[in-house]
């Protein structure tokens, strides 16, 4: 994506939390995704540890795309989506979570909430979550688009956990074509919304942190490194393969220097990689 794109982007997160890129994947290869997914939900729910249902059943999530099939590689680095997130997070970061989500026909019961409410920092604070919903249907305000609260990625309080929608003034659906992405700042309160419609809404939720922040999932015990190994250098970094200021280092024989160093010299500007071991 060209400069100015990226700079429009970030300037309507910025102002309000969210933006919609639109026409990121082709038809085609949100054809392939969605038939995927879709084959995933049938293979692996009801394992812990690769899907899960939520909310009552109203809700399917596939987790551990990345091992399941090379076809997601390189969403999360998708040139039209990555630099945007990078913007927003201070040009480094690291993936926390992905997984479909694919909302069925009912209600949904999830919570309006912000994406980073787990760590633990008082509101508003400088962005430390990005999440980009790609839509693999069409997200409409009948089927479940995401439900949004315009500029709250700003606001000191939250409304209560559980509060229904209705009593918040000015929720918005991100209606969105498929194969379209919505990127927000992870304290943007939001929520998937009940389905009226009488088809699924699968989404493809792809969240970032700052690269200083412990990521949700844990890359490294979920995917071991002769897997990772194969995967294209700029994924490997994003699950922490890659040191922020030298934190993250490890005994691998890249030197990385101390916090000390670092401290003194300031800001290391190439981080280096950490090995990964293809026979790990
Ligand atoms: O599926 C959606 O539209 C939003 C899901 C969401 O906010 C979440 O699971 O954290």
């Amino acid at each position: 994506m060209q400069a100015p794109r990226v700079q429009s982007h970030l300037e309507a997160i910025d102002r309000d939390g969210y933006t919609v890129i639109e026409g990121v994947f082709k038809p085609e290869v949100v054809d392939r995704m969605r038939r995927r997914i879709r084959e995933i939900e049938k293979e692996t729910l009801g394992e812990t540890e690769r899907g899960y249902q939520v909310d009552g059943d109203s809700q399917l999530r596939t987790a551990g795309l990345l091992r399941l099939d090379s076809m997601f590689w390189d969403v999360p680095i998708h040139e039209d989506i990555l630099p945007v997130v990078l913007g927003v997070l201070g040009g480094e970061c690291l993936l926390t979570s992905f997984s479909g989500i694919d909302v069925l026909p009912g209600e949904n019961k999830q919570p309006i909430h912000p994406d980073d409410a787990l760590i633990p920092l008082p509101r508003p604070h400088q962005p430390i979550v990005c999440t980009c919903m790609i839509a693999i249907d069409e997200f409409t305000a009948e089927n479940g688009a995401t439900r949004l609260l315009p500029g709250s990625h700003k606001s000191a309080g939250a409304p209560d956990y559980g509060t229904d929608y209705r009593k918040v003034d000015g929720m918005v659906p991100a209606e969105m074509q498929a194969g379209s992405v919505l990127a927000f700042n992870g304290s943007l309160l939001h929520q998937a919304a009940d389905n009226e419609s009488d088809g699924p809404r699968l989404g493809l939720q792809v969240s970032y942190c700052a690269a200083w922040i412990r990521p949700f999932t844990n890359f490294f015990l979920s995917i071991p490194q002769k897997e990772v190994a194969a995967y294209p250098e700029p994924l490997t970094d994003l699950l922490g393969y890659k040191t922020f200021n030298g934190i993250g280092s490890a005994k691998t024989g890249v030197y990385s220097g101390s916090y000390r160093e670092n401290y003194r010299y300031g800001r290391v500007t190439r981080p280096p990689r950490l090995e990964i071991n293809p026979n790990g």
